[in-house]
């Protein structure tokens, strides 16, 4: 199929320009599949335990317990992995523990793994709580800064030297924080003997949900083929009814490769293909990824199946990656939200990664439960509030149309030290990383960097400007935001976003108890953002705690009535601005979760519409029926259902 006409010639150019700046990270960091020539085997289940309560917390590196196993070097417990360490044992120390940590486990690793010299076998930590160190039958294989996005490291090597022996995993996880990491954090140790025990400290946080810590996604190990697809990347658009897939695979361990690349659809046929490394695959009759509940057939995703065959003069090596395609295109002009060139409005939600027990350790039930009330609520997007969620949460948005706001975990950067060289360097590797990982989710449609900076102050201006311009060069086909709650007239870096995200919490944190003035202070704060800006404005959150089953009407606050009248407050005001420039409304938040203990909180954050057993407060009735109404009059509805909604 050749794309007809000059309009088809300039659109593939001006993708091949944007294109060479998705390809600027130099390393891949694919998700592990399986396929004829991967396997997978994943190391979930009970790890031995042991926290590190020595006054410096070093006890562990001094007495290298990475050179033995771990029960050797003292008392050792069960630890679920993945999960949070802090909520699975009935000790208050361990619930909130500062410091190193320490896994470990024993894996058979397969012989046909270790006989082969020609495979990688590869070990990889979907992500762990701040700071980790691994290691394989006590050789250090890596190190990685920072929750909340995966890291690996291949140890065929390794094992290989020693066959008869079990693989030990040794892993140290730190998750302290300084005024240089991403959130940042700090120690005060507070000395006064007439009023602390010896040695006392705490970890200062400045956001707002508990610091989880502990290995929060799956451990695995998986095989490669010595020559092996390292890195995918695709872009995407659309012609008429051409579809265009603009790839890059990037090879590594093969002096001569050859490549077959071919796009399948759901049914299993081929249609397109290709034999060179980079280029642009054409669909005709193109079937486009639309989100939920805009269209019938939302999440169409088609494989993009990528076949590797390099020769070694002694044998010939096959390796296969299949990566999921979703094609479609995202644009933003000063007042709406364009999916594949029609308005996107966002009625979603922001979430947490968090649960009872297992804190914001990945659980598939918890997952699948998300995403039935996502769909029942009638969302059709949620903001990765205040990290990157488990890569296994943005393949069910991809699939199930679920839009996505990406937010990297710039959470609580109030500190002007915060904002030094040391700072924005972490900040803009940890963006890379994120663009590395999710760059190819069609449900991922923007960028968010931070979440309420202290953006009024000076040095914000550089850093923001620095950060913001670092990721569009990373990513141009997607637009950039981060998240305020500054004054529109003081904020340094919104002349830098291409979306303006607002935070507000009328008539809760400010005029507390009075619904009333809602409605005047929502339409000052949205005139004032877009006469100065023009652009945009998703209102990022808003809302208000609830506790469940407490009622008072007239409403007052914490009941159930005061939470569900300032959302209806809110969405009268919505509903005028959303004619003009307000492209979306995300509300705070989708289920009560845990913070940190202290005088505003009752048992964590109770702004949930569900709480935290995702039980459906009267808050998300007004939610759902809202939402569906807005579905009813700005997309089309999925034939299984009719509105207003029936389950
Ligand atoms: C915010 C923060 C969020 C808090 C929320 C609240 O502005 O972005 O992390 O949890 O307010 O409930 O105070």
């Amino acid at each position: 199929m050749v794309l007809s006409g000059r309009l088809g010639v300039l659109r593939v150019l001006g993708l091949f320009a944007v294109f060479d700046a998705v390809c600027l990270l130099d390393a891949g960091m694919l998700f592990p599949r399986e396929s004829s020539s991967r396997e997978v085997k994943e190391l979930n289940g009970v790890w031995s335990f042991r926290a590190d309560k020595s006054p410096k917390r070093n006890q562990g590196f001094e007495s290298a317990w990475y050179k033995r196993r771990l029960a050797e070097t003292g008392p050792v417990i069960d630890m679920p992995v993945p999960a949070s360490y802090n909520d699975i044992t009935q000790d208050p120390t361990l619930r909130d523990f500062i410091g190193w940590v320490w896994y470990e486990r024993e894996v058979v690793v397969p012989v046909r793994w270790v006989a082969d010299e020609g495979k990688r076998v590869v070990l990889r930590v979907g992500s762990a709580h701040y700071y980790s160190v691994v290691w394989v039958n006590g050789v250090k294989v890596t190190e990685h800064e920072g929750g909340h996005l995966p890291f690996e490291a291949e140890i065929g090597s390794l094992i290989r030297n020693d066959p008869s022996n079990a693989c030990r995993i040794t892993i140290a996880v730190n998750n302290t924080l300084t005024l240089e990491t991403l959130p940042p954090g700090n120690i005060q140790y507070l000395n006064d003997p007439t009023k602390y025990p010896d040695g006392f400290f705490v970890q200062n946080i400045f956001f707002d949900f508990f610091n989880y810590a502990g290995i929060h996604r799956p451990v695995l190990l998986y095989t490669t083929p010595k020559a092996y697809v390292d890195d995918i990347t695709v872009v995407t658009d659309f012609l008429d009814n051409t579809g265009l897939v603009l790839y890059n695979i990037s090879v590594q361990g093969a002096a001569t490769a050859t490549l077959n690349i071919s796009l399948i659809d759901k049914d299993g046929y081929s249609v397109a293909s290709s034999s060179k490394p980079s280029g642009v695959l054409k669909v005709v009759d193109v079937k486009l990824w639309w989100p939920y509940l805009m269209h019938q057939n939302p999440g169409y995703l088609y494989s993009l199946e990528v076949r590797l065959l390099s020769a070694n003069g002694i044998s010939t090596n096959e390796d296969v990656y299949t990566l999921p395609v979703g094609i479609r295109t995202v644009n933003v002009s000063s007042t709406q939200f364009l999916i594949n060139n029609k308005p996107f409005y966002f009625h979603g939600v922001n979430k947490h990664e968090d649960a009872d027990i297992r804190g914001k350790g990945l659980d598939w039930p918890l997952i699948v439960k998300d995403f039935n009330l996502l769909k029942w609520l009638g969302a059709n997007s949620f903001r990765t509030s205040h990290y990157p969620y488990a890569e296994e949460i943005m393949q069910m948005c991809d699939r199930h149309g679920i839009v996505v706001i990406d937010e990297c975990p710039g959470v609580g950067i109030k500190d002007i030290r915060s904002f030094g060289n040391a700072s924005l360097k972490h900040h803009l590797a940890v963006m890379d990383e994120l663009v590395r990982r999710d760059k190819n989710h069609p449900s991922v449609v923007m960028w968010s960097v931070a979440n309420e900076p202290a953006s009024e102050m000076h040095p914000a201006e550089f850093y923001f400007k620095t950060l913001i311009e670092h990721t569009k060069a990373l990513d141009p086909t997607r637009p950039v935001t981060y998240v305020t709650d500054s004054n529109y007239a003081k904020d340094k870096g919104a002349p830098y976003v291409d979306v303006i995200c607002v935070n507000s919490y009328f008539s809760w944190y400010h005029d507390p108890g009075h619904l009333e003035v809602i409605s005047i202070q929502l339409n000052t704060e949205f005139e004032n953002w877009y006469g100065k800006y023009q652009k945009p404005i998703i209102q990022s959150e808003y809302g208000a705690d609830a506790v469940p089953g407490l009622h008072n009407d007239p409403p007052v606050m914490f009941t159930e009535e005061y939470q569900k009248v300032l959302l209806q407050n809110y969405h009268s005001v919505f509903d005028q601005k959303r004619k003009q420039y307000v492209i979306g409304e995300l509300i705070w938040n989708f289920a009560d979760f845990m913070t940190v203990q202290g005088i505003f909180r009752v048992v964590g954050n109770k702004k949930g519409v569900f709480t935290r057993q995702r039980q459906p407060k009267a808050a998300a009735f007004i939610l759902k029926e809202r939402y569906w109404r807005l579905a009813n009059e700005t997309g089309t509805l999925p034939p299984w259902t009719k509105y207003p909604c029936s389950f």
